[in-house]
């Protein structure tokens, strides 16, 4: 059964005009997060959590759906998260060597073969493309955020803030996130308390009642990357992220991938639109 004109689970926001991007010196302006700009957007209906594996099990239970990385037979997972049997002889794409191709990953076996979700229900599914996103968004009557509403979102009502609490990443020494701690890709020291993904709940919510805006896993956006529609906008930063080569953690942050790919960092939320 469907959940179509279910709100539950979701918070509904004002519209009006916000600040979108930055010229923040520690950002990456050849991503295109700048210029800042003020964007108007009508209210709407934001997932409080990423979705979660609980919650696609629902999705792929009622449908019978095949998600991408099982047609296609394989998921990226990273390196550090693989048994070394697994590990050995795996491809991983030159320019970025810490992921692997893995035969049999996919959302339910995020690890593959062997792996499994037990004690992750409420973990956010991973392993899903773009399509997979989107198909999920139809049967449960939602859509996914654009990027605007997905940024507007993360600031969680603060205005030219670095992260959804404010400018500092461990305000008085404490973890508000899930990412790296350590020397990437080698040594996780998990201070923040997780080494992969975190339940969709972790952490505190930002302004708006929002959980892990930054951090845990990417998030799907419905918008095209500029003008290469054979690419899709991502969101937030993963556990992955660190400072040292890539602290797309900030709100203002974004990347792509192509709309089949998948990988085990790499998740969504639902928005729909308000009225
Ligand atoms: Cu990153």
């Amino acid at each position: 059964m469907s959940q179509d004109g279910d709100t539950v689970g979701m918070v509904l926001l004002p519209g009006g005009s916000f600040l979108m991007g930055t010229d923040d010196a520690e950002g990456f302006p050849e991503d295109g997060e700048g210029p800042v700009r003020e964007v108007t957007l009508a209210s709407f209906w934001i997932d409080a959590f990423a979705v979660s594996n609980e919650r696609f099990a629902r999705f792929v239970d009622d449908t019978g759906y095949v998600t991408d990385a099982e047609r296609f037979g394989w998921s990226y997972v990273f390196a550090g998260l693989l048994p070394a049997a697994l590990r050995r002889g795996a491809p991983r794409p030159d320019e970025a060597p810490w992921w692997c191709g893995v035969e049999g990953a996919y959302w339910r076996a995020p690890e593959g073969p062997g792996s499994g979700l037990d004690g992750r229900a409420d973990h956010p599914v991973v392993h899903v493309s773009w399509h997979d996103a989107v198909a999920y968004c139809r049967w449960a009557g939602t859509r996914l955020p654009t990027e605007a509403e997905w940024e507007y979102a993360a600031r969680g009502g603060l205005v030219q803030r670095r992260y959804p609490w404010g400018d500092e990443l461990t305000p008085d020494g404490e973890h508000r996130c899930n990412i790296w701690q350590g020397r990437f890709p080698t040594r996780n020291t998990a201070e923040d308390g997780y080494r992969s993904t975190a339940p969709v709940d972790a952490f505190p919510p930002n302004g708006f009642g929002l959980y892990n805006m930054a951090g845990n896993v990417w998030e799907w956006c419905a918008d095209a990357w500029r003008a290469d529609h054979s690419a899709k906008v991502m969101r937030g930063g993963s556990y992955l992220c660190h400072e040292s080569y890539c602290n797309r953690y900030r709100v203002a942050a974004r990347t792509s991938n192509t709309p089949d790919s998948t990988v085990g960092n790499l998740g969504f939320r639902c928005a729909r639109d308000a009225g």
